[in-house]
């Protein structure tokens, strides 16, 4: 056959030759490109509408700005890839690459870092961040990336800690607690903060909490008032008791597995975004956090103030005279009250 001829005089079986190279080549890039994508799977218990679940699209959206292509993020909230407390071993696994760890979560594997499980230590959120960005922060961070093969690219706070109670009661002291079935997160640690509240601790995972509350299989829960709100427990509630026993703190980590493939650019990009997600969550869950007392009263719960000295004193003397103080590095408690 003979090719016809078209207006530029390249003959018509020549063109489509080309293109049908230049699509396959063009395919063959995108391929590559899309294989090269560092994949970044992130587990975490929150709610869609929490502060510290919002932020990941936070960080998605800048990484998709400063390191196009260079990362697929993929995020899963309510606790739909790993259950909580299970994402440290899924990232030593290699199944999961980032997360936010709680100081319990860490304490399992870094004693030390039970100091920060201990009510009444962090003062607030503005010393929580001068504790964890300053030196303490580095010399811990160090001990997690050595024991549990994670780095830590932000620490963020994740609220002040109140007691929710599930029908009104009159709580001033920790004795008022006493056979109050109290819900927290399933971890020794975790256990001993409720018990020092003074309450008979319960474990249950974040998930279940609301069904718990619902049913009256638990009696109370704690946590900070965004996320009282964010996950509906104020429904299934009657009273809020400003015991502020926990400034909280979460922190963004990656698997060291992910970390060590990064080249010094895309550290310092995945960084960056992991710090721009922190501060949006911080901002926020403060903003908020002031107007939550009378969000509460509007929807009808009662907020009640108890004598937070009374906790202070019980909660602070029942962790020195525990086993966890034992293992605090000397000196450590000191420094973490003279951070100003
Ligand atoms: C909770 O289970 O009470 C807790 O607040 C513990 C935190 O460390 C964190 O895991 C949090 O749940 C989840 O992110 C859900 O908000």
């Amino acid at each position: 056959m003979t090719p016809s001829i078209s207006r530029s005089n390249t003959p018509v079986i020549r063109r489509r030759t080309w293109l049908t190279l230049a699509t396959a080549l063009g395919l063959a890039t995108h391929h590559a490109f899309a294989q090269a994508r560092q994949l970044l799977r992130i587990s975490t218990p929150a709610v869609p509408d929490d502060w510290h679940a919002r932020m990941w699209t936070v960080m998605k959206e800048q990484l998709g700005k400063t390191a196009p292509g260079q990362f697929d993020v993929q995020i899963s909230l309510n606790a739909s890839l790993f259950k909580q407390g299970a994402e440290p071993v899924a990232m030593a696994r290699g199944n999961l690459e980032m997360t936010t760890l709680s100081a319990f979560d860490i304490a399992k594997l870094v004693p030390e870092f039970s100091i920060f499980t201990a009510g009444y230590v962090i003062r607030d959120p503005a010393h929580l961040m001068k504790v964890f960005n300053g030196p303490i922060g580095e010399e811990l961070f160090k001990r997690v990336s050595e024991k549990m093969d994670i780095t830590v690219l932000a620490p963020l706070y994740y609220g002040t800690r109140q007691l929710n109670l599930r029908e009104r009661r009159n709580v001033r002291t920790p004795a008022d607690l006493k056979g109050v079935k109290l819900r927290m997160p399933g971890s020794k640690e975790w256990l001993f903060l409720g018990e020092a509240l003074g309450a008979t601790p319960t474990p249950l995972a974040f998930g279940e909490v609301y069904l718990g509350l619902r049913t009256g299989t638990i009696d109370a829960q704690d946590n900070p008032l965004p996320t009282v709100k964010s996950a509906k427990f104020y429904e299934v509630t009657q009273q809020i008791t400003l015991t502020g026993h926990l400034v909280d703190v979460l922190f963004i980590g990656v698997s060291n597995k992910l970390w060590a493939t990064l080249n010094a650019e895309q550290k310092g990009r995945l960084q960056g975004a992991a710090q721009a997600a922190a501060s949006y969550n911080n901002e926020k869950r403060i903003a908020d956090e002031n107007q939550m007392v009378d969000y509460f009263k509007r929807q009808g719960l009662s907020v009640t103030t108890p004598d937070v000295d009374a906790f202070r004193k019980s909660v602070q003397t029942t962790y020195l005279q525990s086993d966890y103080a034992k293992v605090w590095p000397k000196g450590l408690l000191d420094r973490i009250n003279a951070t100003r």
